[in-house]
Parts: structure tokens; sequence; C-alpha cells
């Protein structure tokens, strides 16, 4: 999402910085009080060398802001959106239905019913509009999902996330030798 000066500068958009080389993943949520659970999903991205932009795009708030940037962005090179909403989700389903990218949801927890009404408005997609929903709060699995999504067509992405899962192989082995001893 391309901000214009008058804009807040979101939490989000501080850590993606304003000109990301030709982000390929964009991370989008319904609010900056999203931040803090969606920032796992950039710093993924990050550890894996993948672009990404970050910001606040408001399905409720900002419905306008909303269309454009669902319609936009395969046009400006994006591959996967990572999209985040708590309570009445709305942001993760409409840009599924504004993109032909893979949109990735993420439920996010609010003060009232632990994130259960943000997960099933994210899941509950109807047939033809998918939207791949990671679990309550889980913006990791986000990040990891999106660069699976790339790393089909990126065999260096691959090589990278052949890497990353011997070493939760690893970390697991050594938790098992521990209960063993
Ligand atoms: C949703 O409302 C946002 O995604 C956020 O999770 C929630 C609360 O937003 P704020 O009131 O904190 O801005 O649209």
């Amino acid at each position: 999402p391309r901000r214009t000066k008058s804009e807040p500068r979101t939490k989000a958009r501080r850590v993606a910085g304003d000109d990301v080389a030709a982000p390929r993943v964009s991370i989008v949520m319904g609010s900056d009080s999203d931040w803090p659970t969606m920032e796992p999903a950039a710093l993924v991205l990050g550890e894996f060398g993948v672009p990404f932009e970050a910001d606040v795009v408001s399905a409720h708030r900002m419905p306008e802001q909303m269309v454009e940037f669902g319609r936009g962005a395969h046009e400006r090179g994006i591959q996967v959106i990572i999209a985040g909403a708590g309570g009445a989700a709305h942001l993760p389903g409409m840009l599924a239905a504004l993109t032909p990218l893979p949109v990735v949801g993420v439920p996010v927890p609010l003060a009232h019913l632990d994130g259960m009404d943000s997960l099933l408005s994210i899941v509950q997609m109807p047939g033809g509009v998918p939207v791949a929903t990671v679990g309550v709060g889980n913006a990791k699995n986000a990040g990891l999902l999106a660069v699976r999504i790339l790393a089909s067509g990126d065999s260096e992405l691959t090589v990278k996330m052949v890497d990353y899962q011997s070493q939760l192989r690893d970390i697991a082995t050594a938790k098992g030798e521990k209960v063993r001893k």
C-alpha cells in the first residue's frame, strides 16, 4: 500500500520502511493495534530474505483504499498477501474477492471471545474464494506459508526452507534426548 504524506505513519510501515525494493509479499492488517500479532510474519520474511511491505488497510474504516489495494496488488508485483484482522474480520476475505493472488489470513485475538470470532470470520469462506487461514494469532505460520508459496517457483527459497525444516528437526531431536535422559 502506498502511503501519501498526509496519512499516519503506522508501526507496521515503520518496520517495512518507505522504499522497499520490489516487495513480493504484502502484510496488511485492520488496525495498527494488530501489529504486535502480525510482526512475527514480518520477522519470518526478513529471516528468509523475502522483500515485503506492511501497512494498515481496514475493510470497515477505509473500504475504498482496501478495494484499490486489492485490485492493484498483483499489478505492483506482489505475489502473496498476508492479511490479519480481529473481531468481524472481513479484510482477508474481501481481499481474496478482489485479488487473483493467494491470501493468507491471520485471525487476530481481541479482548472478547479469544479470537474465535476472528477465526470463524476468516476461515468460513464460500467455495470459490479461498483464504488460507492459519491458527489464531499465528502470524509466524502465515510468514512461513508465504515463503513456501514463493518457494514453489524459487529454488533458492526452497533450499532455505529445507534448511529451516532440518533445524526444526534438530531442535525436536535435542528435546527428545533431554526427555530420555
Ligand atoms: C479490527 O478491529 C482490527 O483488525 C482490529 O483487530 C480490531 C480493533 O481495532 P482498533 O479498535 O484497535 O483500531 O478491524
